[in-house]
């Protein structure tokens, strides 16, 4: 294609409900289904590419509904957008951060529309936009998030039979952290020896809870323990990280490279968790990578429960990272009942493998699109 046929024409949405395999909680909210935004970008040359806005339980675990990003999709960002070239990465994000501020996973889902149409328009993945893949693999796991620890058990021993994950998070905080060290006890018992376990609070506990039970997690071989106190607790969340004998990884308390530099000079924690939906787009991610490991922080491909369009424009990025110390999560498409994509995702010997294809190298299925999507 000429750079001409790669004008932005058209930038169409609509919203999706997809439901889950199994109930899903986190300390704050918990869903049976996911809800996203596929955004669908055409092109002068008739190319079509596809992004994605998760959410998680509406407009819980983060401020955006589907039902807003749609609205600003649709009424800002879309047509700040129309006529200018794909291929013109940075000025479509100043475009968007101009039109609107924050609405992070709106802006991601349209970034990531242009590098699928972009690399799809050059026949070339939109790992070359982004200085080119350095791995092919990815190391992932698998959240256990029923709260019920005999079907956790049961869930995880079929994964590590099937070769797919070895390496699992837990969510915790839904339940009383009394409650909540039987049934880690109870899980670990179970696996094998040397199992990685995550723990992701999501911001339930408080300094003090967090002084009471950090003993025990260390003593139940916890690896890593994600987001355990709010967000605006800068210093308590230091205190915490300087005592915890495990590393403490920031989630929540990190969108923007701004409250990355904060975290890290306030020494919150060791790890960062990369998502677009905290980034707002996919050079901005690879952006937060660079600022993390300049502050010495390893690094952790994070999710919001994606399908394989979302996971596909995560794992572009995560392709091209110098460093990706922890692996990532990205599970999404297989915690729907139907994933969105006919191929591009594929888990392998407890990996999943990047796309590889042009754009973001996945081929949607639009008939699960269309059956998923909301008809009011
Ligand atoms: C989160 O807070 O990490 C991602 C995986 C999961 O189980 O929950 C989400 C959000
Ligand atoms: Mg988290």
């Amino acid at each position: 294609a000429t750079v001409r046929g790669t004008a932005i024409k058209a930038i169409r949405t609509r919203i999706v409900d997809c439901v889950t395999t199994r109930r899903h909680k986190l300390s704050n909210t918990e869903l049976t289904h996911q809800s996203f935004v596929i955004v669908e970008a055409m092109l002068a040359d008739g190319t079509t590419g596809y992004g994605e806005a998760s959410t998680l339980g509406g407009p819980r675990w983060s401020e955006e509904s589907v039902e807003a990003i749609k609205a600003n999709i649709d009424t800002y960002l879309a047509p700040a957008l129309l006529d200018g070239s794909a291929l013109d990465f940075e000025l479509n994000a100043l475009k968007m951060k101009k039109a609107v501020s924050r609405n992070t996973s709106a802006r991601a889902a349209v970034e990531g529309a242009l590098y699928d149409a972009a690399g799809k328009a050059l026949d070339l993945p939109a790992t070359a936009f982004l200085g080119g893949a350095v791995r092919d693999r990815i190391e992932v796991l698998w959240a256990l998030a029923s709260g019920d620890a005999e079907q956790e058990i049961e869930e995880a021993k079929a994964k590590l039979d099937a070769r797919l994950h070895r390496r699992f998070k837990i969510k915790l905080g839904f339940h009383e952290p009394r409650e909540d060290m039987i049934r880690l006890r109870r899980i670990m018992s179970a696996m094998p020896a040397g199992t990685e376990m995550v723990v992701d609070i999501n911001q339930g506990w408080s300094e003090a809870t967090f002084i009471r039970y950090v003993p025990e997690l260390a003593e139940m071989g916890i690896a890593l323990i994600e987001q355990p106190l709010k967000p605006g607790l800068l210093h308590a969340t230091a205190r915490v990280a300087q005592r915890s004998p495990i590393p403490i990884m920031t989630d929540e308390a990190a969108f923007s490279t701004q409250d990355l530099v904060q975290n890290a000079v306030a020494a919150t924690g060791s790890v960062y968790s990369l998502k677009l939906v905290k980034s707002g787009g996919l050079q901005e991610m690879k952006r937060a990578a660079a600022v993390a490991g300049a502050f010495g922080l390893e690094l952790y491909g994070g999710c919001l429960l994606e399908s394989g369009i979302g996971a596909a424009a995560h794992l572009a990025v995560f392709a091209t990272l110098p460093a990706l110390e922890w692996g990532c999560e990205h599970f999404g498409p297989s915690i729907l009942q139907r994933d969105l994509t006919a191929s591009g995702i594929a888990y392998r010997d407890f990996h999943i493998e990047t796309p590889k294809g042009p754009g973001l190298g996945i081929t949607v299925d639009t008939d699960a699109l269309d059956a998923a999507t909301r008809k009011h």
